[in-house]
Parts: C-alpha cells; sequence; structure tokens
C-alpha cells in the first residue's frame, strides 16, 4: 500500500517532506483492501496493537500509555481499541488528561512524538524496538488516511496516484525500511514507494499519522516509527497560483515538479529507472529511553529500594522528561 502523510509537518521539517494521511497500495486501488487483521506472514505484525485518537490512529506501549503523533493535534480525551484491531468488542479507554502536571500528554522534545496516559490498563501494548538497526527489515504500516485517488500521469505513462480525502478506515501495509534520515524533527525512518516491492507495498497518505510502523526483529514485530509524513507535493508545472498542485504516493516521480507554491519547485528528469517517492515515520529507538522515562512506572518493591537508595544517597530516581 502506498499511503502518504500530508501538510501539518509540512513547515517544521523540510521543503520536500510533508504530513502524511493514508496508506496507500501499490497493487490495489480497492478501498476495502487490508481493513481487517493481517493473517498469514503478517499476523499480529501490530495491528493488534493500534487503537483511534480521534480521526487518527496511535499505539499501546505500556499498560497506560499509548503513542501518536503530535502535528495533528489533541483529538479528545478518549482512545479506543477498536474490535476491527483487537477482534472483541470495542474497548473505550478515558485519558488522564491531568497528567504531566495538567498538560495531558507528554511529548518527545525534538521529535513529533507524543504520549498519552489512560485511567484504565491496557489488556496488551507493543514491544518497542530498541536496536539501531532498522534499515533493510520488512516493515508493517498502519494508518487511516484516504485509499488512492486519480492516477498521476506522465506523458500518458502512470506514476502513480493522487491522494485522496480520509475515509475513516484504518489500513494496513508492507514496506521496506530504506534508510534513516536525520530532519529537524528527530530521526525518521524512511520507506520507498517501490514498483516491485513487498507484498503488501504500501505508503502514507493524508490522514495516516500517528499510526504504527512495526519491524521484525528476530521473528517479533516490534514499534519502530510513527507515521509523519510522505514526500510532496507534487505538480505538472512549476507555475505560481493555478492550484494544479497535489499530494501523491508515486512509484516514480520522475518528469514532475516537487516542492510548493511557497519555497518552490524542482523537476525531476523522468529517467528509465523509477525515482520513488517515499514516507517518513519517526523513529522510535532513538526516543526509546525518553519514552520508557514516561512510561515505566517501577514496580512498589522496586520503588521501595529506589526510594531506600536515595535515602542512602547511592543513585537518583529518574525523572520523567519536560516537553520543550
Ligand atoms: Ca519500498
Ligand atoms: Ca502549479
Amino acid at each position: 500500500m502506498r499511503s502518504r502523510l500530508t501538510g501539518v509537518a509540512f513547515a517544521l521539517l523540510c521543503l520536500s517532506i510533508t504530513p502524511c494521511h493514508a496508506v496507500v497500495f501499490e497493487a490495489t486501488a480497492d478501498p476495502n483492501h487490508n481493513t481487517t487483521a493481517p493473517t498469514g506472514t503478517f499476523a499480529n505484525s501490530g495491528w493488534q496493537y493500534e487503537g483511534t485518537y480521534g480521526a487518527y490512529l496511535g499505539t499501546m506501549i505500556a499498560p497506560q500509555y499509548f503513542i501518536t503523533a503530535q502535528h495533528f493535534g489533541t483529538q479528545g480525551t478518549t482512545f479506543t481499541q477498536n474490535g476491527i484491531f483487537s477482534g472483541g468488542a470495542d474497548l473505550t479507554y478515558n485519558i488522564d488528561t491531568a497528567a504531566n502536571g495538567g498538560t495531558g500528554y507528554w511529548d518527545i522534545a525534538g521529535t513529533d512524538l507524543r504520549i498519552f496516559k489512560i485511567q484504565e490498563t491496557f489488556a496488551t501494548y507493543a514491544p518497542l524496538y530498541t536496536g539501531s538497526s532498522e534499515t533493510g527489515l520488512t516493515m508493517a504500516i498502519n494508518g487511516r488516511g484516504g485509499p488512492r485517488g486519480a492516477d498521476v500521469l506522465v506523458g500518458g505513462i502512470l506514476h502513480g496516484w493522487q491522494d485522496s480525502n480520509p475515509d475513516g478506515f484504518a489500513r494496513w501495509g508492507t514496506n521496506t525500511v530504506s534508510g534513516i534520515y536525520s530532519s529537524a524533527i528527530g530521526d525518521l525512518l524512511t520507506a520507498s514507494f517501490s514498483a516491485s516491492g513487498t507484498a503488501e507495498e504500501a505508503t502514507l497518505s493524508n490522514g495516516d499519522s500517528g499510526g504504527g510502523v512495526f519491524v521484525n526483529d528476530g521473528g517479533i514485530w516490534k514499534l519502530a516509527g510513527v507515521n509523519y509524513s510522505i514526500d510532496g507535493m507534487f505538480d505538472t508545472n512549476n507555475i505560481v497560483g493555478d492550484g494544479s498542485d497535489f499530494n501523491a504516493a508515486l512509484f516514480d516521480r520522475g518528469g514532475l515538479y516537487q516542492g510548493s507554491d511557497s519555497f518552490g519547485w524542482t523537476f525531476i528528469p523522468d529517467l528509465p529507472l523509477d525515482n520513488p517517492s517515499s514516507m517518513y515515520a519517526s523513529r522510535i529507538s532513538t526516543s526509546a529511553a525518553s519514552i520508557m522515562s514516561i512510561t515505566m512506572v517501577p514496580e512498589p518493591q522496586s520503588a521501595a529500594l529506589i526510594m531506600l537508595a536515595l535515602a542512602l544517597g547511592l543513585m537518583q530516581r529518574r525523572r520523567v522528561t519536560q516537553p520543550v
């Protein structure tokens, strides 16, 4: 699937990347594709840890915490583990809006990651990927953005599909981590929308932000990223103000302009080799210590030992990181 992230993060990140909204597939235009739990190779590849937060997705990462993106803003006071993810009934949890000294959430400084605490307890939650070897791993992507939109043609040849508006359906797809992009908003996992990619090759589109990206680490699917953005925008011309620009999932950007009316356009030559657009997800591993300082509440016995250690002056108690 190719989905893309659209716009909110665009200004924060760089000229060439726009925040993202939905999972778009390379192989099919069917809007019902992969809207139910994955089976076979991708069974339990992270879909079961997803839930809805307003119009977007989040991922359960600890008994009382879920993680999502910052850039679309707060989305109400509940988080729902929908039956489509769990296989059971919808379970709605109440967010602790007084958490973190009344802020209601924790932002991981220098990133687009945001953590919320619920008042109840999740029955399950995702393990975090804490290694540094994401590149080359197969990734499972989850998002709630729009399906394929109109064909993008260059000289009559199909190069991909425009984004469409989110339709409220969650979808999962797959890709391969192609690298790490160091951005002003922290490390991002990148993956290109390949014409000959993974079995369920997909990218992000408008509305996919916040969804979890999982990698298969030795047989265990772990949360490695949170959907952030996609390459864009694109245009068939570099004329400013004619309204012809669009966001898209492209397995070949060749022959199109990339950029924006505000910051200018760059023409991408149409070469024999495909030049696909990429998706970007906030990297979990480089923020794992900060995340766990928030979500890892000491067991009572451990807490007692910590207090004892403090009394003895042997160690310092770990503090929750404050958002910038
Ligand atoms: Ca790919
Ligand atoms: Ca234009």
